[in-house]
């Protein structure tokens, strides 16, 4: 028999207390949209491997969520802070849609603001915060994942226009977008370029058959003589610093975005374990259950503890990307690890999209690998503390 009132896992953390009013209402509002526009259809989208990304980024857009934590041209210009929180009710509902954001925002949207051109800004921006054009971001290859230095890819110059060939792969948003960030090796250095996805030359054959991310357009860029004028470079960056100052800012939505798909598994875990009566009382009620329930709600909310943390640091422009790193890693990684504990207390339940969290769990191994391996990010935590490069010979 249950003696106290349950308490949510946050709700323990006291959690609530360390965001600001504004940012709880915002927060609340992108749950409830969420909850009406998501979590109604995303078992059959995961299952159809479909998602109506063009419909849902226009109401993301309305909602003032594309490129939210960008200032100018159309961008909601909030806090990093409040866009972490946006990023966890996305997530919750599935990675996927997170992801839809992540790309637009802090990788498309993000390369434009930062890097490009008056024109550029003015060009993409607008349509981009409002969900009426979409965006793409090619960094990585088919022999380049985590060492996107090796690209491939290659701009040539051909009189004052830029000539891009190659192959992008694993791109988000690719097949659906409208413009795409490319990333290329020039005889300057890598630079990137705003590709308009009509250009001739251009196409993006989407990747099916995934196990994980199935509610989001995953695809592969090929560039065949794409053919550019000079105004379609990113005029103020050069080398390898470009593409990664992006990744920080989808790392930063992501250290959010993953503890969103882990309260989402462990809300429903810990109601699940109240009604499932096995030999004569409530799972929830045993010991080997609690023991579960407990260290997933400690490292849920100290994931979060540390979420915030960052986000004030961001907030003060004090974040640093090797910070970032520790967020992503333990936040990815502890999120995956409640996934999986939930779904053995779900037995055979757990396995079915009747529930979210083998859906989840599947969504967080993509998580995992993209926007930097667990593996690099160590690396980059074992450079920072150490002095030491471990990635190269
Ligand atoms: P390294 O020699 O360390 O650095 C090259 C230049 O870049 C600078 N730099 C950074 N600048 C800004 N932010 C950072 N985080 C930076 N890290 C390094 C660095 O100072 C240097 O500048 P300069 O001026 O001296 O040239 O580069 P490296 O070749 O040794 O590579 C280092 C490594 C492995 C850490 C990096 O390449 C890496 O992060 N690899 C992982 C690749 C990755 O994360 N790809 C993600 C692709 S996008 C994606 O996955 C989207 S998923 C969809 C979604 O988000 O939902
Ligand atoms: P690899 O780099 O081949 O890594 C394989 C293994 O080797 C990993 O375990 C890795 O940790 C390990 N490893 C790598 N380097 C070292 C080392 N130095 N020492 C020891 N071990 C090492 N990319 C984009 O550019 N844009 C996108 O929009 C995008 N969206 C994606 C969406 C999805 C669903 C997925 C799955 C990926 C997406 N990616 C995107 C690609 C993603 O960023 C890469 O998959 C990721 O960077 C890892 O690269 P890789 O898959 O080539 O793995």
């Amino acid at each position: 028999m249950a003696t106290k009132n349950a308490q949510a896992p946050l709700e323990l953390y006291g959690i609530d207390a360390l965001i600001n009013e504004d940012d709880r209402a915002m927060r609340d509002a992108v749950r409830a949209v969420m909850d009406d526009r998501v979590r109604p259809h995303i078992e059959a989208w995961y299952e159809s491997g479909t998602v109506p990304a063009r419909e849902l980024a226009k109401e993301l857009g309305s909602l003032g969520l594309l490129g939210m934590h960008l200032q100018g041209y159309g961008c909601a210009g909030t806090s990093a802070t409040a866009y972490g929180l946006a990023c966890v009710e996305l997530e919750a509902a599935d990675s996927g849609i997170r992801s839809l954001v992540s790309v637009q925002g802090s990788l498309a949207m993000f390369a434009i603001w930062k890097h490009g051109s008056q024109e550029q800004k003015q060009q993409w921006l607008p349509p981009m915060a409002a969900g009426e054009a979409i965006g793409c971001f090619g960094l990585t290859e088919p022999d380049f994942g985590s060492d996107p230095a090796g690209m491939r890819t290659r701009a040539r110059r051909d009189g004052s226009d830029w000539v891009l060939d190659g192959t992008k792969m694993w791109i988000t948003n690719g097949s659906i977008a409208d413009v795409a960030v490319v990333w290329a090796q020039t005889d300057d250095g890598i630079r990137g370029f705003v590709v308009p996805t009509d250009t001739p030359g251009f196409s993006a054959p989407k990747i099916t058959s995934k196990m994980s991310l199935r509610a989001s357009v995953t695809s592969e860029l090929v560039l065949s003589g794409v053919r550019l004028p000079e105004s379609a470079v990113l005029p103020n960056v050069r080398g390898l610093g470009g593409p990664l100052s992006c990744l920080n800012e989808a790392r930063f939505g992501i250290l959010f975005g993953a503890l969103g798909a882990a309260r989402d598994c462990l809300t429903t875990t810990i109601a699940y374990s109240q009604d499932r009566r096995i030999f004569d009382k409530p799972l929830a009620a045993y010991q080997a259950t609690q023991l579960k329930l407990a260290d997933m709600t400690v490292a849920l909310g100290n994931g979060m503890l540390l979420a915030l943390h960052l986000g004030k640091l961001k907030d003060a422009h004090q974040l640093r990307p090797e910070q970032v790193s520790l967020g992503k890693l333990n936040n990815v990684r502890e999120s995956i690890a409640i996934a999986r504990q939930c779904r053995t207390l779900l037995g055979a339940n757990g396995i079915t999209l009747e529930y979210p969290v083998m859906r989840h769990a599947n969504n967080l191994e993509s998580v995992l690998t993209y926007e930097g391996t667990s593996e690099v990010h160590q690396m980059i935590i074992g450079q920072a503390i150490t002095g030491h490069s471990a990635f190269r010979g």
